[in-house]
């Protein structure tokens, strides 16, 4: 199967080389105007991190910060499995109201964080949600409550249910917060197995919140941790999809994730966890298929005994009938 193909091939040459080349040809096709226009410089954590034009989420525009539509922050669409997600950049306590803007006015129920707040004593991102149960966080318009949180066996991620009431609307929404805390920045995880663990509960909100609405996804700068997230999760879906019958182009799946966001997944170490976890991640599915597969084999397998039971039994019936004439 090409995923080894692939494996080999990108561990034989060099991939930080092949990864900082997609992104230098990906970037000279996209324009950064928005993000470098002087009344949203201050909102970029990095310099060096900015959405494309082409992408970018915009706020609307009488809500944001100074009248401006600007968040570091794309929509990332992968249609052929129907996924639809928003990359971004951790916030600052400057951008946080626009985050929040985001996350109403894009529907967004499922919240992905993968990075903490604080890493090697350096802030990586605000916080932008109430840390007790029962606080009650003021962000703008936005009433946060923590509802309940609750941590994860392996203790690698948090699930934080929160309440937000927008005093703008009056409405209510229910938002799930799923917060990685194990990924160090431009590393990885010790284990693929807490990453697929974690990917089932954001899967499992999602589907039971807004199936439909883009999940947000973010880390410090919203590029590494957050590329190796999403394609993941892209790579396992077409799988899953496909029942199996296809190869996992991963490289593929990051040039195109690539021309909607720049640089995601950033490093070499990565692009191999990536390999890793989808690796493992395939061979469950694939136990999964063949008992699948088993199970149904065996239900046709007793439907025949029962139907060549049920011709037997009229065979019989019809004989007795004979003898009884
Ligand atoms: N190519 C279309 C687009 O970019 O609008 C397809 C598309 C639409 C892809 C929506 C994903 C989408 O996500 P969701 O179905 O989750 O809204
Ligand atoms: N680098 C930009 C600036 O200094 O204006 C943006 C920035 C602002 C980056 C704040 C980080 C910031 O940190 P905090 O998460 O503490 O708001
Ligand atoms: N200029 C920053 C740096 O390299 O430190 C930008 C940056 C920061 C890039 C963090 C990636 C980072 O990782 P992540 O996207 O996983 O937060």
């Amino acid at each position: 199967r090409s995923l080894s193909k692939g494996l080999n091939q990108w561990i034989s040459v060099s991939f930080s080389q092949e990864l900082t080349q997609s992104t230098r040809s990906s970037a000279s096709h996209h324009t950064f105007n928005a993000a470098r226009d002087r009344a949203n410089n201050g909102k970029n954590r990095y310099s060096d991190v900015l959405p494309f034009d082409l992408t970018r989420v915009k706020i609307e525009r009488e809500t944001g910060d100074n009248n401006t539509d600007y968040i570091n922050a794309n929509h990332i669409k992968f249609p052929q499995v129907n996924r639809h997600y928003i990359a971004a950049q951790g916030p600052t306590a400057s951008t946080q109201i626009d985050f929040w803007h985001m996350i109403w006015q894009q529907g967004v129920q499922v919240v992905v964080m993968t990075s903490n707040l604080v890493e090697k004593g350096a802030p990586k991102c605000h916080c932008y949600y109430p840390s007790t149960v029962d606080e009650t966080l003021v962000v703008g318009p936005y009433h946060i409550k923590l509802v309940a949180i609750e941590t994860s066996e392996s203790q690698s991620d948090v699930t934080r249910t929160l309440s937000v009431h927008n005093e703008l609307t009056g409405a209510s929404r229910e938002i799930v917060h799923h917060h990685f805390v194990a990924w160090p920045d431009h590393g990885v995880p010790k284990s693929a197995d807490h990453v697929l663990d974690y990917l089932r509960r954001v899967r499992l909100s999602a589907q039971r919140l807004a199936p439909e609405m883009p999940i947000l996804i973010h880390c410090s700068a919203g590029i590494g941790r957050t590329g190796t997230f999403l394609v993941i999760d892209v790579c396992l879906e077409l799988f899953e999809r496909k029942r199996g019958a296809t190869d996992i182009e991963i490289l593929t799946i990051i040039r195109e994730a690539r021309l909607q966001r720049t640089t995601l997944v950033q490093t070499a170490d990565q692009l191999e966890f990536c390999y890793t976890a989808v690796t493992k991640g395939v061979r469950e599915l694939e136990i999964k298929f063949a008992e699948e597969d088993e199970l149904a084999e065996a239900a046709a397998a007793a439907a025949k005994a029962a139907a060549e039971a049920a011709e037997a039994a009229a065979a019989t019936a019809a004989a007795a009938q004979n003898q009884h004439d």
